[in-house]
């Protein structure tokens, strides 16, 4: 089985990156065939400063690596560095359709935050890249954060579109979401999703100090009462809470509001500062020796070369499909 993902390297990575997404990746890599790559094009669909791009694509790559992600057995690289996903992008384009792509989420919450002279076509062909990235590694499995099923149902949608004229051609991917986790959210605002682009005194990133991390948990608006259990309709900040700690812990949030429930709000607060502090902590340090051990250019580069030649296949495919070769 085939398991692909990719971040993009818009900004500083989040607790919600983290827990959505990259935590999830390393449990694969033992029984599966695994690509994770650096969205790179995708990060180009904002307007993004060039020296900022380059070092957020060294830190993610830092970053997969400290998850435990192992590059004997796992293919990471960036999504540039191999020409196929642009030319799958360029036929692919032509079997999604304006109508379905206008009502994707990210598309609007995105285009309604610019002023509208500005939105690139890119924004809008989002989806059709991403399906790109996960058909030409023929991915069974595309394991994401809630915020990206939309876009893996589209990817399905077009499969389904595609094999119907040309024969079974492209690989039907499945999202896989996380049980606990799947959407962790702002802390000063637990009614929107923790996010890199939108920078917010809620947001924890990968990078900020462990002090700063801390504050930023004690100081986390909470609900009105005292008690601590799941509601995420009355009590959407206590419920981050728990879901951060049970994520984790790897425990249940059943588990975790046992443990709390005699608990104080300042007390449980500081037990999660604690359990973000002691996994981020060493997390972030050896992000930092990856990075600065000068491998990260020769691993991206080794990474390219392997993902080219899965993609080439599959480009070729599609390619003798539609009739272009
Ligand atoms: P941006 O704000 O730039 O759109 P983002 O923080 O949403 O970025 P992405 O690069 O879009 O990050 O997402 C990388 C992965 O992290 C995706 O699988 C996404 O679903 C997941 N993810 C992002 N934010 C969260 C969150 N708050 N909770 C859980 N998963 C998340
Ligand atoms: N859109 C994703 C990043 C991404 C991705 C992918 C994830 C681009 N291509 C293919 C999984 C599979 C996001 O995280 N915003």
């Amino acid at each position: 089985m085939r398991v692909l993902s990719g971040i993009k390297p818009t900004g500083k990575l989040t607790l919600g990156n983290y827990i959505g997404a990259l935590k999830n990746f390393a449990q694969y890599q033992s029984d599966h065939d695994v690509f994770i790559f650096i969205a790179d094009l995708h990060a180009l669909t904002l307007p993004i400063d060039p020296d900022e791009l380059r070092t957020n694509t060294k830190l993610i790559t830092a970053f997969y690596l400290a998850s435990g992600l192992d590059p004997h057995k796992v293919t990471i690289f960036k999504q540039s560095d191999v020409s196929a996903h642009a030319e799958l992008n360029a036929i692919l384009q032509n079997y999604l359709y304006m109508g379905e792509l206008s009502r994707m989420t990210q598309f609007k919450e995105k285009s309604q935050a610019m002023d509208h002279s500005g939105i690139g076509l890119g924004l809008f062909a989002y989806p059709v890249l991403m399906a790109s990235d996960i058909l030409l590694y023929e991915a069974n499995i595309v394991p994401v954060g809630e915020d990206q099923i939309q876009h893996i149902e589209i990817t399905r949608d077009l499969v389904v579109r595609f094999n119907n004229r040309y024969g079974k051609v492209l690989v039907m991917p499945e999202p896989q979401v996380t049980r606990v986790g799947k959407r962790i959210m702002s802390l000063s605002d637990p009614t929107v999703k923790m996010s890199k682009s939108e920078s917010g005194k809620g947001d924890i990133y990968l990078t900020d100090d462990l002090k700063t991390m801390r504050k930023k948990i004690m100081s986390a608006v909470t609900d009105s009462g005292s008690e601590i259990y799941v509601d995420e309709e009355n009590k959407p900040g206590i419920t981050n809470l728990l879901t951060i700690y049970a994520a984790l812990t790897n425990q249940s949030l059943e588990a975790c509001v046992t443990k709390f429930k005699d608990y104080r709000y300042g007390d449980f607060k500081k037990e999660v500062a604690d359990v973000v502090v002691n996994t981020l902590g060493p997390f972030q340090a050896k992000a930092m020796a990856f990075l600065h051990s000068g491998e990260v250019d020769r691993l991206l580069a080794e990474g390219a070369k392997k993902a080219a030649i899965i993609a080439n296949k599959t480009l070729v495919k599609v390619k003798k499909a539609v009739g272009l070769i």
